[in-house]
Protein backbone atom coordinates (compact mmCIF):
# COMPACT_ATOMS: atom_id res chain seq x y z
CA UNK A 1 0.00 0.00 0.00
CA UNK A 2 1.47 3.28 -0.95
CA UNK A 3 2.45 5.39 1.47
CA UNK A 4 0.29 8.44 2.28
CA UNK A 5 1.64 9.51 6.02
CA UNK A 6 2.01 13.11 5.00
CA UNK A 7 -0.31 13.75 2.59
CA UNK A 8 -2.95 16.02 3.12
CA UNK A 9 -6.55 16.07 2.30
CA UNK A 10 -6.30 18.64 -0.27
CA UNK A 11 -2.93 20.80 -1.34
CA UNK A 12 -2.29 23.93 0.00
CA UNK A 13 -4.24 27.07 -1.41
CA UNK A 14 -2.19 29.03 -4.27
CA UNK A 15 -0.31 32.19 -2.74
CA UNK A 16 -2.63 34.86 -1.69
CA UNK A 17 -5.57 32.59 -0.88
CA UNK A 18 -6.00 32.00 3.01
CA UNK A 19 -5.33 28.40 4.22
CA UNK A 20 -7.95 26.56 6.23
CA UNK A 21 -6.14 25.93 9.65
CA UNK A 22 -6.65 22.37 9.90
CA UNK A 23 -8.63 21.82 6.60
CA UNK A 24 -12.00 23.69 9.01
CA UNK A 25 -13.88 26.03 7.16
CA UNK A 26 -14.70 29.20 9.41
CA UNK A 27 -17.80 28.22 11.03
CA UNK A 28 -21.22 30.78 10.40
CA UNK A 29 -23.90 31.25 12.66
CA UNK A 30 -27.12 30.21 11.26
CA UNK A 31 -28.73 32.63 9.07
CA UNK A 32 -25.53 33.90 7.94
CA UNK A 33 -25.17 34.94 3.85
CA UNK A 34 -23.02 33.15 1.79
CA UNK A 35 -19.47 34.66 1.58
CA UNK A 36 -19.73 36.47 -2.06
CA UNK A 37 -18.09 34.03 -4.57
CA UNK A 38 -15.77 35.19 -7.08
CA UNK A 39 -17.42 34.97 -10.85
CA UNK A 40 -14.29 34.19 -12.59
CA UNK A 41 -16.68 33.50 -15.61
CA UNK A 42 -13.69 34.22 -18.52
CA UNK A 43 -11.16 32.18 -16.36
CA UNK A 44 -13.97 29.24 -16.03
CA UNK A 45 -14.99 28.87 -19.59
CA UNK A 46 -11.63 28.23 -20.52
CA UNK A 47 -10.68 26.15 -17.02
CA UNK A 48 -13.63 24.12 -18.30
CA UNK A 49 -12.98 23.55 -21.72
CA UNK A 50 -9.50 22.02 -20.52
CA UNK A 51 -11.33 19.29 -17.96
CA UNK A 52 -12.50 16.91 -20.91
CA UNK A 53 -11.50 15.86 -23.93
CA UNK A 54 -14.55 15.24 -25.19
CA UNK A 55 -16.58 18.21 -27.65
CA UNK A 56 -19.82 19.77 -26.44
CA UNK A 57 -18.27 21.00 -22.96
CA UNK A 58 -21.72 22.65 -21.76
CA UNK A 59 -21.45 26.04 -19.35
CA UNK A 60 -24.56 26.47 -16.80
CA UNK A 61 -23.58 29.87 -16.02
CA UNK A 62 -24.02 32.14 -15.35
CA UNK A 63 -26.28 31.11 -12.38
CA UNK A 64 -30.10 32.30 -12.73
CA UNK A 65 -30.92 35.97 -11.29
CA UNK A 66 -32.10 35.50 -7.36
CA UNK A 67 -28.91 33.02 -6.52
CA UNK A 68 -29.33 31.64 -3.30
CA UNK A 69 -27.69 33.01 -0.27
CA UNK A 70 -29.46 32.18 2.79
CA UNK A 71 -32.20 29.56 4.18
CA UNK A 72 -33.99 28.05 6.89
CA UNK A 73 -32.57 28.36 10.21
CA UNK A 74 -31.58 25.74 11.86
CA UNK A 75 -32.77 24.34 15.56
CA UNK A 76 -32.88 26.48 18.24
CA UNK A 77 -30.10 26.93 20.65
CA UNK A 78 -31.50 25.29 23.24
CA UNK A 79 -33.02 22.05 21.26
CA UNK A 80 -31.34 18.69 22.45
CA UNK A 81 -28.79 17.60 20.56
CA UNK A 82 -29.56 14.40 18.39
CA UNK A 83 -28.11 11.11 19.62
CA UNK A 84 -25.74 9.86 18.81
CA UNK A 85 -25.29 5.86 17.36
CA UNK A 86 -22.57 3.46 17.72
CA UNK A 87 -22.45 1.67 14.61
CA UNK A 88 -20.95 -1.99 13.79
CA UNK A 89 -20.25 -3.93 10.49
CA UNK A 90 -19.82 -6.43 8.45
CA UNK A 91 -16.47 -6.10 6.03
CA UNK A 92 -15.32 -6.17 2.30
CA UNK A 93 -11.70 -6.52 0.75
CA UNK A 94 -11.54 -3.76 -2.22
CA UNK A 95 -8.45 -3.43 -3.85
CA UNK A 96 -6.20 -1.57 -4.66
CA UNK A 97 -7.73 1.37 -2.35
CA UNK A 98 -8.65 4.76 -3.84
CA UNK A 99 -8.04 8.59 -2.18
CA UNK A 100 -11.79 7.72 -1.75
CA UNK A 101 -14.19 11.14 -2.37
CA UNK A 102 -17.83 9.83 -3.64
CA UNK A 103 -19.10 6.93 -3.66
CA UNK A 104 -22.75 5.12 -4.80
CA UNK A 105 -24.61 2.16 -5.85
CA UNK A 106 -25.95 2.03 -9.59
CA UNK A 107 -27.13 -1.67 -9.65
CA UNK A 108 -25.43 -3.90 -8.20
CA UNK A 109 -22.36 -1.91 -9.87
CA UNK A 110 -20.66 0.59 -7.04
CA UNK A 111 -19.17 3.47 -8.58
CA UNK A 112 -16.14 5.79 -6.72
CA UNK A 113 -14.87 9.06 -7.67
CA UNK A 114 -11.70 9.78 -5.94
CA UNK A 115 -9.12 12.74 -5.71
CA UNK A 116 -5.81 14.01 -6.31
CA UNK A 117 -4.36 16.13 -8.75
CA UNK A 118 -2.87 13.90 -10.99
CA UNK A 119 -4.55 10.51 -10.02
CA UNK A 120 -8.33 11.66 -9.77
CA UNK A 121 -10.20 8.76 -11.39
CA UNK A 122 -13.49 7.20 -11.69
CA UNK A 123 -13.94 3.87 -10.88
CA UNK A 124 -16.59 1.45 -11.32
CA UNK A 125 -16.16 -1.97 -8.88
CA UNK A 126 -18.16 -5.30 -9.22
CA UNK A 127 -18.80 -7.94 -6.44
CA UNK A 128 -16.28 -10.55 -6.89
CA UNK A 129 -16.69 -13.52 -4.07
CA UNK A 130 -16.54 -11.45 -0.56
CA UNK A 131 -14.79 -8.30 -2.04
CA UNK A 132 -15.14 -5.61 -4.58
CA UNK A 133 -12.99 -5.78 -7.88
CA UNK A 134 -12.69 -2.80 -10.32
CA UNK A 135 -14.92 -3.41 -13.51
CA UNK A 136 -14.17 -0.40 -15.21
CA UNK A 137 -11.81 2.66 -14.89
CA UNK A 138 -11.39 6.42 -16.62
CA UNK A 139 -8.97 8.33 -15.57
CA UNK A 140 -9.64 12.20 -15.18
CA UNK A 141 -7.94 15.52 -16.30
CA UNK A 142 -4.80 15.73 -14.01
CA UNK A 143 -5.96 19.94 -13.80
CA UNK A 144 -8.78 18.46 -11.60
CA UNK A 145 -9.38 17.33 -8.16
CA UNK A 146 -12.17 15.27 -8.29
CA UNK A 147 -14.76 15.19 -5.63
CA UNK A 148 -18.07 13.21 -4.43
CA UNK A 149 -19.88 12.43 -7.13
CA UNK A 150 -23.89 10.75 -7.70
CA UNK A 151 -26.00 9.21 -9.90
CA UNK A 152 -28.80 11.54 -10.99
CA UNK A 153 -31.37 11.58 -13.87
CA UNK A 154 -29.60 8.83 -15.48
CA UNK A 155 -26.38 10.67 -15.35
CA UNK A 156 -23.28 10.29 -13.22
CA UNK A 157 -21.97 13.76 -11.93
CA UNK A 158 -18.63 14.27 -10.60
CA UNK A 159 -18.05 17.67 -8.68
CA UNK A 160 -14.27 18.72 -8.85
CA UNK A 161 -13.02 20.56 -5.40
CA UNK A 162 -12.27 24.32 -6.52
CA UNK A 163 -12.32 23.79 -10.17
CA UNK A 164 -15.84 25.09 -10.42
CA UNK A 165 -17.03 22.47 -12.35
CA UNK A 166 -18.86 19.58 -12.16
CA UNK A 167 -18.34 16.67 -15.05
CA UNK A 168 -20.97 14.46 -16.41
CA UNK A 169 -21.14 11.10 -17.83
CA UNK A 170 -22.78 8.44 -19.18
CA UNK A 171 -23.19 4.89 -16.80
CA UNK A 172 -20.88 3.60 -19.25
CA UNK A 173 -18.26 6.81 -18.35
CA UNK A 174 -18.55 8.39 -21.85
CA UNK A 175 -18.33 11.89 -20.85
CA UNK A 176 -20.93 14.08 -21.64
CA UNK A 177 -19.47 17.63 -20.84
CA UNK A 178 -19.20 20.04 -17.64
CA UNK A 179 -21.00 22.65 -15.87
CA UNK A 180 -20.47 25.73 -14.09
CA UNK A 181 -20.37 24.88 -10.36
CA UNK A 182 -20.78 28.55 -7.77
CA UNK A 183 -18.52 27.28 -5.46
CA UNK A 184 -15.81 24.65 -4.15
CA UNK A 185 -17.53 20.85 -4.35
CA UNK A 186 -16.66 18.22 -1.82
CA UNK A 187 -19.92 16.40 -1.39
CA UNK A 188 -22.82 15.25 -3.79
CA UNK A 189 -26.33 13.08 -3.32
CA UNK A 190 -29.58 13.20 -5.41
CA UNK A 191 -32.75 12.55 -3.20
CA UNK A 192 -34.39 11.96 -6.38
CA UNK A 193 -35.52 15.63 -6.87
CA UNK A 194 -32.29 17.49 -6.22
CA UNK A 195 -28.64 17.28 -6.19
CA UNK A 196 -27.11 18.39 -2.83
CA UNK A 197 -23.94 19.77 -2.62
CA UNK A 198 -21.51 19.93 0.15
CA UNK A 199 -18.63 22.80 -0.10
CA UNK A 200 -16.42 22.51 3.01
CA UNK A 201 -19.08 24.35 5.06
CA UNK A 202 -22.24 23.59 7.58
CA UNK A 203 -24.09 23.73 4.45
CA UNK A 204 -25.95 22.04 1.75
CA UNK A 205 -26.55 23.41 -1.35
CA UNK A 206 -29.58 22.10 -3.81
CA UNK A 207 -29.06 22.04 -7.33
CA UNK A 208 -30.84 21.15 -10.51
CA UNK A 209 -29.46 17.78 -11.90
CA UNK A 210 -30.76 20.24 -16.04
CA UNK A 211 -27.66 22.53 -15.77
CA UNK A 212 -26.63 21.83 -12.18
CA UNK A 213 -28.50 25.13 -11.59
CA UNK A 214 -29.22 26.61 -7.99
CA UNK A 215 -32.69 25.35 -7.14
CA UNK A 216 -32.76 27.44 -4.07
CA UNK A 217 -30.93 29.07 -1.07
CA UNK A 218 -28.79 26.89 1.02
CA UNK A 219 -29.45 24.22 3.67
CA UNK A 220 -27.87 25.52 6.72
CA UNK A 221 -26.98 22.37 9.15
CA UNK A 222 -27.47 22.20 12.42
CA UNK A 223 -27.71 20.18 15.69
CA UNK A 224 -28.86 22.03 18.86
CA UNK A 225 -28.01 25.39 17.09
CA UNK A 226 -24.41 24.52 16.47
CA UNK A 227 -23.01 23.75 13.28
CA UNK A 228 -21.70 20.51 12.83
CA UNK A 229 -18.63 21.55 11.08
CA UNK A 230 -17.50 20.75 7.58
CA UNK A 231 -19.60 18.05 5.90
CA UNK A 232 -18.06 15.68 3.18
CA UNK A 233 -19.13 13.00 1.45
CA UNK A 234 -23.08 12.97 1.60
CA UNK A 235 -25.67 9.71 0.68
CA UNK A 236 -29.68 10.02 0.12
CA UNK A 237 -31.04 7.14 2.44
CA UNK A 238 -34.23 6.40 0.99
CA UNK A 239 -35.33 4.70 3.84
CA UNK A 240 -35.68 7.81 6.36
CA UNK A 241 -35.42 10.41 3.47
CA UNK A 242 -31.97 11.60 5.18
CA UNK A 243 -28.91 12.53 3.98
CA UNK A 244 -26.30 11.37 5.30
CA UNK A 245 -22.98 13.50 5.26
CA UNK A 246 -19.71 12.18 7.19
CA UNK A 247 -18.02 15.36 8.58
CA UNK A 248 -14.44 16.27 7.50
CA UNK A 249 -12.00 14.64 10.10
CA UNK A 250 -14.17 12.82 11.97
CA UNK A 251 -15.54 9.90 12.64
CA UNK A 252 -19.18 10.79 12.50
CA UNK A 253 -21.90 10.81 10.24
CA UNK A 254 -24.83 12.92 10.36
CA UNK A 255 -28.28 12.13 9.52
CA UNK A 256 -29.97 15.46 7.79
CA UNK A 257 -33.38 16.03 7.66
CA UNK A 258 -33.68 18.61 4.41
CA UNK A 259 -36.69 20.18 5.22
CA UNK A 260 -35.18 21.91 8.50
CA UNK A 261 -31.49 21.02 8.22
CA UNK A 262 -31.68 19.53 11.64
CA UNK A 263 -29.09 16.67 12.02
CA UNK A 264 -31.69 13.90 13.36
CA UNK A 265 -28.95 11.81 14.70
CA UNK A 266 -25.51 10.63 14.75
CA UNK A 267 -23.54 7.77 13.50
CA UNK A 268 -20.09 7.13 15.17
CA UNK A 269 -18.03 5.00 13.04
CA UNK A 270 -14.78 5.18 15.26
CA UNK A 271 -14.72 1.52 16.02
CA UNK A 272 -14.03 1.00 12.65
CA UNK A 273 -12.05 3.90 11.61
CA UNK A 274 -9.71 4.91 14.17
CA UNK A 275 -8.24 0.85 13.83
CA UNK A 276 -7.55 1.63 10.08
CA UNK A 277 -5.92 5.15 10.81
CA UNK A 278 -3.65 3.40 12.57
CA UNK A 279 -3.11 1.08 10.52
CA UNK A 280 -2.04 3.35 7.69
CA UNK A 281 -0.08 5.44 10.38
CA UNK A 282 -1.88 8.43 9.05
CA UNK A 283 -4.26 11.04 10.65
CA UNK A 284 -5.14 12.15 7.62
CA UNK A 285 -6.67 9.35 5.86
CA UNK A 286 -9.99 9.55 6.95
CA UNK A 287 -13.46 7.99 6.75
CA UNK A 288 -15.17 9.31 3.28
CA UNK A 289 -17.56 7.44 1.30
CA UNK A 290 -21.09 6.44 1.80
CA UNK A 291 -23.35 4.32 -0.21
CA UNK A 292 -26.66 2.90 0.19
CA UNK A 293 -27.72 0.33 -2.03
CA UNK A 294 -31.15 -0.84 -3.53
CA UNK A 295 -31.45 -3.11 -0.23
CA UNK A 296 -31.01 -0.23 1.47
CA UNK A 297 -27.81 -0.96 3.47
CA UNK A 298 -24.81 1.66 4.45
CA UNK A 299 -21.68 1.04 3.24
CA UNK A 300 -18.93 3.44 4.77
CA UNK A 301 -15.21 3.16 2.93
CA UNK A 302 -12.22 6.19 3.44
CA UNK A 303 -9.26 7.25 1.85
CA UNK A 304 -6.69 4.45 0.83
CA UNK A 305 -8.80 2.63 2.76
CA UNK A 306 -8.83 -1.41 1.77
CA UNK A 307 -12.20 -2.65 3.26
CA UNK A 308 -15.36 -1.07 3.21
CA UNK A 309 -17.83 -1.72 6.06
CA UNK A 310 -21.91 -2.73 5.67
CA UNK A 311 -23.00 -0.69 8.29
CA UNK A 312 -25.14 -2.27 11.04
CA UNK A 313 -27.17 0.45 13.10
CA UNK A 314 -30.57 0.84 14.92
CA UNK A 315 -32.90 3.72 14.17
CA UNK A 316 -32.97 5.60 17.25
CA UNK A 317 -36.22 6.72 18.64
CA UNK A 318 -38.50 9.52 16.66
CA UNK A 319 -36.87 8.41 13.43
CA UNK A 320 -39.21 6.47 11.13
CA UNK A 321 -38.30 3.82 8.80
CA UNK A 322 -40.25 3.66 5.78
CA UNK A 323 -40.18 2.11 2.25
CA UNK A 324 -38.15 3.02 -0.11
CA UNK A 325 -39.67 4.33 -3.35
CA UNK A 326 -39.58 1.64 -5.78
CA UNK A 327 -36.58 1.31 -7.41
CA UNK A 328 -37.30 1.26 -11.20
CA UNK A 329 -36.13 -1.77 -12.84
CA UNK A 330 -32.77 -2.20 -13.47
CA UNK A 331 -31.40 -1.90 -17.23
CA UNK A 332 -28.98 -4.23 -18.42
CA UNK A 333 -25.67 -2.94 -17.14
CA UNK A 334 -23.57 -0.93 -18.82
CA UNK A 335 -21.40 -1.87 -21.89
CA UNK A 336 -17.84 -0.50 -20.69
CA UNK A 337 -15.18 0.10 -23.72
CA UNK A 338 -12.60 -2.56 -23.86
CA UNK A 339 -9.94 0.57 -22.73
CA UNK A 340 -12.01 1.44 -19.76
CA UNK A 341 -12.03 -2.26 -18.38
CA UNK A 342 -8.65 -2.35 -18.77
CA UNK A 343 -7.73 -0.09 -16.09
CA UNK A 344 -6.83 3.66 -16.63
CA UNK A 345 -5.79 4.67 -19.88
CA UNK A 346 -2.95 6.85 -19.77
CA UNK A 347 -2.01 6.18 -16.60
CA UNK A 348 0.21 3.61 -15.09
CA UNK A 349 -2.04 0.38 -14.02
CA UNK A 350 -2.09 0.46 -10.07
CA1 LIG B 1 -22.29 8.93 -1.63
Amino acid sequence: MPARQTLPDRPAPPAGQPARSAGWAPRRRAGARARPLPAPALAVAALASLLLSAPGVALGWPPAPGAPSARRAGAAPDAAPAPVIPAGAGEILRKPPRFTQGLFFAGDLLYESSGLYGESRLTVWRRAGGGLEPEAGLCLSPRIFAEGAALAAGEVFVLTWRENAVLRFGADLSPRGALFVPGQGWGLAWDGETLWRSDGTSRLHPHDPAGFAPKGPPLEVSDAGKAPGPLNELEYDPRTGLVLANVYMTDRVAAIDLETGLVRFWLDLSALARPLRMELHSPELVLNGLAVDGGGRLYATGKMWDRMFEILYALPEGVGSRDPPAAPAPGPPPAFDEGLRAGCPGMPSP
